[in-house]
């Protein structure tokens, strides 16, 4: 019997409606088998209206977005709308399996893994830096690792990852961005119940709680002792990250890479700056830039995002020549 798949996605307006215009486009575009899945769009604050445009836009791509107020106890913590989503269509949406997508992915290949081999209760991909991470006792973040793990009810503390970019052993902690779960295993219910009890109602969002919604999808795991399924370095691959990985996790070209997660919409403050997508593009190591997924990525950014001035078009002229980055000591 073949096993059922269904993928969820916020959107809220703003850039995450081009997020995920662009990321509902890949899929259906470049996920071989899985193109045609049900993907379900959701606002779900009552402020931040998604545009009739956008509504339409994925219409078209047969996406079906929908207005659920599910987060009306944080509405300035917009991290919370991961988990209440997720628990909500964990109840309404019948599927074996359900994706959450993050907005700011696109898509390259089939991702053959989402559907789980059939011992594991959810697929996902290590965080990929340390931040609020754990290393043990001795961690100054250790302190807050064990008050979510009370909260969470973990009860094994031997449980770490390697994070996929600074190769750090912490406390188990995994990326939320691309999250694959058995349905009936009720992670993502559970997920709710831990950041519900870790945040209390009315936070806003802070450097300290940024981390808080992912952290508690981890703790949530370990509590749960779900089998984890870790994903292929290709999927959620960090592309702003890239330079900086080791090289048993770089790749070389969006031909091998399942998603990527950016965001690539950001306008830059900085008008007189090189624009930061083109940045992150033109400054991959060892990276083919003459494949057609690089060069169909390349031409959707420079349509959708705003147009270059002039002062960032000789920028950018001069910044990428060959040669010119060795010139410039503080880039990596
Ligand atoms: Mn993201």
């Amino acid at each position: 019997m073949s096993v059922s798949i269904a993928f969820i996605l916020c959107t809220e307006c703003g850039s995450l409606e081009q997020e995920s215009l662009l990321m509902v486009e890949s899929f259906r575009r470049y996920t071989g088998s899985f193109k045609d899945s049900p993907l379900f769009s959701f606002q779900i604050r009552e402020k931040n209206n998604v545009s009739p445009e956008t509504i339409q836009k994925l219409e078209s791509f047969g996406v079906k977005h929908q207005k659920v107020v599910l987060n009306s106890k944080y509405p300035d913590y917009p991290l919370a709308n991961k988990p209440l989503l997720c628990a909500y269509a964990e109840q309404a949406i019948d599927a074996d399996i359900l994706v959450f997508l993050d907005s700011d992915l696109v898509f390259f290949s089939e991702p053959k893994e989402f559907s789980l081999p059939p011992e594991y209760d959810i697929g996902i991909r290590p965080e990929h830096h340390k931040m609020i991470g754990s290393a043990g006792a001795s961690d100054p973040n250790e302190e807050y690792w064990m008050r979510l793990y009370n909260i969470a009810g973990v009860k094994d503390l031997n449980r770490f990852v390697t994070t996929t970019v600074d190769q750090q052993k912490i406390r188990a902690f995994w990326n939320s961005g691309v999250v694959a779960v058995r349905r009936n295993k009720g992670i993502f219910t559970a997920w709710k119940q831990t950041i519900e009890q870790l945040l209390e109602e009315g936070t806003t969002t802070t450097k300290e709680n940024w981390y808080y919604e992912q952290s508690a999808l981890s703790a949530t795991i370990c509590a749960m002792t779900a089998k984890v399924f870790n994903f292929s370095p290709g999927y959620n691959y960090p592309v702003h990250s890239h330079n900086a990985m080791p090289p048993s996790e770089r790749l070389s070209s969006f031909e091998e890479i399942v998603c990527i997660h950016e965001h690539l919409f950001r306008p830059r403050k900085e008008q007189y700056r090189e624009r930061t997508w083109v940045k992150t593009l033109k400054w991959m190591k060892e990276f083919d830039r003459s494949t057609p997924n690089y060069k169909w990525l390349y031409s959707y950014l420079q349509t959708h995002n705003p147009t270059p001035n002039f002062i960032q078009q000789m920028l950018e002229t001069i910044l990428f020549l060959p040669g010119i980055k060795s010139l410039l000591p503080y880039r990596k």
